[in-house]
């Protein structure tokens, strides 16, 4: 009889945990829907989750040309110039014979990014020119058929490997370069065999830097929008299977593949398919109502929509104080926040981009407590900034300081209570004034600022709180 009673207890808790990450799941049957309900909870997914800060690269031949043709100014984002009407698709298929990037020092980039801060990179491998930055077997168009011959993306895994920055690799599924691809469905019977050798091309070449490159951690996957890749759920379903089967733990985003009525990101059913959802690019979620519940990351440009090599930069271009507060922000909401650069041809990191990195890490190397390892609070969200939490602390990064020095905080009722408040650096102490209760019985604080106190830039405040009980004394809530 205990036995049963047991059975039933466990049967009904199972059901009970799976029934609550299936809420969102509704009856229709897939074969080439998510592989997985609910967040992964392995060790490799945990530590992209403490990640906080990331630093993308997006590098290519596409830098020779920097934005330019025939002395005209591409108006585009320069890795795409290949498709500018002013650039003769056999000029660009030729650049890659000029490719040599003397000044580039795998080793200098990968100091520079931990310096910022980054806890994770993401590589072009291949962007969707097709150009592949590692002497890949199933083409001639890669790095070793250029003057400088060597591996690159061996140079750069094995740098930042050395830093301890995990390496992502980006693969682009558009490839302007190989034959078969096609971008819509193929219609001729020798279309069709030619988009089945694109297949091949594209599987082999995964499987190839997954077995060359076993350190990568993860695929960042981009051009998988085309009609007729959309339009390959089970080929594109086998092929996550068998890369995940080749590498546990392998990482992968929102943005590989499609299920069979061609949702991608989401299935049919709205379950995120892939292990974060992948969707946040140049824009951030509003409110963390946004994110689902879901991992995620934000991918972002210095200047507009550059993410190649441009030598004109025009139009608005990000200060590093704008970029910590999107990296605030983003971690704020439990998502992380990777930041691009696009080397020139030569291999050299441009200046603007240089500085912004020395700034985020200059403020990284004091407020870094606030951002890695921590999570979205549950706090109210407030105009003077954002909240973060790890463990028993709450930082408050104040970005828009108030004009009468308060901080203003509010606390659900019977959860926590605050002990002491100070500043992250050099620690000294702030009060935290009582300021009642509100309407909904929660208890509201000031945070008072030393009137005397001056930042130039953005602070941080460490808030330690303690588990209260439920309150006793509250006042009678307010009727409406
Ligand atoms: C793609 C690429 O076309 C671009 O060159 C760059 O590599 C970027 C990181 O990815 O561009 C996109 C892809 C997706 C969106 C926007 C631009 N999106 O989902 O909004």
């Amino acid at each position: 009889m205990k036995k049963i009673l047991f059975l039933i207890i466990l049967i009904s808790n199972i059901a009970f945990t799976q029934g609550f990450a299936q809420t969102k799941r509704s009856s229709i049957p897939l074969q080439h829907g998510t592989h997985r309900l609910g967040k992964r909870t392995d060790a490799e997914m945990q530590k992209w989750r403490q990640y906080g800060l990331g630093q993308f690269i997006h590098w290519g031949v596409y830098a020779i040309a920097g934005g330019h043709w025939n002395g005209k100014y591409y108006p585009g984002a320069a890795e795409w110039i290949r498709s500018w009407k002013e650039m003769p698709d056999e000029d660009y298929d030729n650049l890659y014979k000029q490719f040599n990037p003397t000044a580039f020092d795998a080793k200098k980039w990968a100091k520079q990014a931990k310096y910022m801060g980054a806890k994770y990179m993401i590589i072009t491998t291949k962007h969707h020119d097709g150009f592949c930055i590692w002497p890949s077997k199933y083409t001639d168009y890669t790095i070793k058929n250029t003057p400088y011959q060597k591996d690159l993306l061996k140079e750069i895994v094995d740098a930042y490997d050395a830093e301890g920055i995990d390496v992502y690799l980006y693969f682009s599924i558009i490839d302007w370069h190989q034959k078969g691809y096609r971008s819509a469905l193929p219609a001729t019977t020798e279309e069709k065999a030619g988009y089945e050798e694109f297949k091949q091309f594209t599987r082999n070449q995964l499987i190839e830097l997954l077995t060359n490159y076993p350190t990568a951690k993860g695929l960042w996957f981009d051009g998988t929008w085309d009609k007729a890749w959309i339009e390959e759920a089970k080929f594109t379903d086998d092929l996550e299977t068998e890369m995940r089967a080749l590498r546990p733990g392998l990482i992968i985003g929102s943005r590989f593949r499609a299920d069979e009525n061609g949702k991608r990101h989401f299935d049919s059913n709205g379950d995120l398919m892939g292990d974060y959802e992948q969707g946040w690019e140049r824009d951030l979620p509003n409110s963390i109502a946004d994110v689902n519940g879901n991992d995620w990351d934000c991918v972002m440009t210095i200047p507009e929509n550059q993410w190649g090599y441009h030598s004109d930069w025009r139009g608005y271009v990000k200060t590093s104080y704008d970029l910590i507060d999107m990296l605030v922000r983003s971690v704020s909401m439990d998502g992380n926040f990777v930041l691009n650069f696009g080397p020139d041809g030569k291999g050299n990191i441009r200046p603007e981009e240089s500085k912004i990195a020395q700034e985020m890490g200059d403020w990284m190397k004091v407020n870094s407590e606030a951002i890695y390892g921590c999570s979205y609070t549950g706090l109210k969200k407030q105009g003077w900034g954002y909240f973060t939490q790890k463990d028993n602390k709450i930082y408050l990064t104040v970005f828009n300081r108030p004009i009468n020095n308060m901080l203003h905080v509010e606390i659900p009722k019977g959860g926590i209570k605050p002990v002491k408040a100070y500043f992250l650096s050099g620690n000294k102490s702030v009060d935290i004034i009582n300021a009642g209760r509100n309407k909904q019985n929660n208890s509201l604080y000031n945070i008072a600022l030393p009137a005397d106190y001056i930042s130039g830039q953005p602070f941080v405040i460490v808030l330690e709180i303690e588990k209260s009980a439920e309150d006793k004394d509250i006042y009678q809530q307010a009727l409406t």
